[in-house]
C-alpha cells in the first residue's frame, strides 16, 4: 500500500510547516537554492538577448500541415558568445498554438523518440535541439557552453544545468513568435533529459509545464528507498551532470535536504506529468510514481486535485489530477508514441 511505502521510506514533508498559497513562492525560492547548491549546481544569469538566424525554411511539411524552420540561436556567456541549432515545426493554425521544447539526444528527425507528425496533429509546435550541440555528455568542460563558464567551486553547474539553460534560451526565442501561445510552452525530455526538463521548468517560471519521461534517479524518482540506480551509481558514472556537492549524498540519501517531489513542487502550480515504463527497473517506476503522488499536497494549496488517494497504477494505466499526471507505460526504457500522445492529451486540459 502506498501509505505504508511512504511511512517505510521515512519521506520528508512536501511542504514546510506553515506554508500557504501566499508563502509558497518564497518556499520555492528556498527549494530552488537548495537543489542548485546540493545537486544540479548554480545557473548563471540569463543573457540579455538571444539572436535568431533562420537557416532553412520548408513550407509544406506533412502534406502542408506545418512549417519547418532551422535556426541558429546566439547569445553572450561569461567568456564569449555561444550558438546552437534549433529546429522548429509549427502547425498552421488560425490561433496561436501551444508548443513543446524537446531536449533531444539527437538532431531533429521525424522518428524514434520524435514522432513529429503526431505532435503537429495534436496541435502543438515542436522546438527541438540536440543536447550534444550545447555541450558534450561527458567530463569534458572545455567544449560548447561549458567552455564559456566556470566550474571551480563545489556548487558550480553540471551538464544537466547547461542543457536546461539552453532550453530556456529556446523559450526566449519562442516567446518572440506570434504563432506560438506564450502561455502554453512546455518543456519535455526523456531519461537524463527528463531530469533536465524538470530542472529547466523548476528554474524558469515562463515554462507553462514540464514532462519527464523515465527520468529515474535525480529526476522524478524519490531517492529514499529507491531500487535500481541510486546516487552512488549515478554520481560515479556521471559526476559531470551535477555539481560536486552531490557526491556527499552517495550512500547517504537520508541526509539529502530535499526529495525529488520537491523538484516537481518547483513546477507547481503549473502542470507536471511523469511518465514511467513498467519494466524500467533502473529508473524505478514506483519511486517515480511516489513523487507524482506526494506533490499533490503542493497543488492542493492552489485548489487543484493531486492524484488523490490511489495506489501505483498497473502497466497500461494512468492517474491524473488537475495539474499533475502519471502513467505507467508497459515496456522498457524508451520515449514512445504512447508516452507522447498521453502526455499531450493531459496537457491539452491542464494548460487551460
Ligand atoms: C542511464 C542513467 C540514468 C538515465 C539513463 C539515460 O545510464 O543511469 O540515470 O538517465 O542513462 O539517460 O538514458
Amino acid at each position: 500500500m502506498i501509505r505504508d511505502e511512504i511511512a517505510k521510506r521515512k519521506l520528508p514533508a512536501v511542504l514546510k510547516d506553515g506554508v500557504t498559497k501566499e508563502t509558497f513562492a518564497a518556499y520555492q525560492d528556498e527549494l530552488r537554492t537548495l537543489l542548485a547548491d546540493r545537486c544540479f549546481g548554480v545557473t548563471p544569469e540569463a543573457p540579455k538577448e538571444v539572436k535568431a538566424e533562420i537557416t532553412f525554411t520548408r513550407k509544406d511539411e506533412y502534406c502542408s500541415k506545418s512549417l519547418r524552420q532551422g535556426l541558429t540561436l546566439s547569445f553572450e556567456m561569461e567568456k564569449g558568445s555561444f550558438s546552437f541549432p534549433l529546429t522548429l515545426e509549427t502547425p498552421y493554425s488560425a490561433k496561436p498554438v501551444p508548443a513543446v521544447v524537446y531536449i533531444a539526444f539527437e538532431d531533429f528527425r521525424s522518428d524514434g523518440y520524435q514522432p513529429v507528425e503526431e505532435i503537429v496533429d495534436a496541435g502543438y509546435a515542436y522546438a527541438t535541439f540536440n543536447y550534444a550541440a550545447v555541450t558534450s555528455d561527458d567530463n569534458d568542460f572545455e567544449n560548447g557552453i561549458a567552455a564559456l563558464t566556470t566550474r571551480g567551486t563545489d556548487h558550480d553547474w553540471g551538464k544537466i544545468g547547461m542543457w536546461a539553460f539552453a532550453a530556456s534560451r529556446v523559450l526566449d526565442y519562442l516567446l518572440t513568435r506570434p504563432e506560438i501561445d506564450p502561455n502554453r510552452i512546455i518543456v519535455m525530455g526523456h531519461s537524463r533529459l527528463g531530469k533536465t526538463a524538470l530542472w529547466a521548468a523548476a528554474q524558469d517560471k515562463r515554462f507553462a509545464g514540464a514532462v519527464s519521461n523515465d527520468s529515474g534517479c535525480s529526476g522524478a524518482a524519490v531517492n529514499r528507498g529507491k531500487v535500481g540506480e541510486n546516487i552512488r551509481d549515478i554520481y560515479t558514472r556521471f559526476p559531470y551532470w551535477f555539481c560536486k556537492n552531490y557526491a556527499q549524498y552517495m550512500d547517504n540519501e537520508d541526509k539529502l535536504p530535499f526529495e525529488q517531489y520537491h523538484l516537481l513542487a518547483l513546477v507547481c502550480p503549473r502542470p507536471v506529468y511523469v511518465c514511467s515504463a513498467s519494466a524500467d527497473e533502473w529508473a524505478d517506476p514506483l519511486s517515480e510514481f511516489l513523487s507524482a503522488y506526494m506533490v499533490g499536497e503542493a497543488y492542493k494549496l492552489f485548489g487543484y486535485e493531486g492524484l488523490g488517494e490511489c495506489e501505483m497504477p498497473e502497466p497500461g494505466k494512468r492517474i491524473v489530477g488537475d495539474k499533475v499526471g502519471y502513467h505507467n507505460r508497459p515496456g522498457t526504457h524508451f520515449h514512445s508514441r504512447y508516452d507522447w500522445i498521453r502526455t499531450l492529451r493531459f496537457m491539452d486540459i491542464a494548460l487551460l
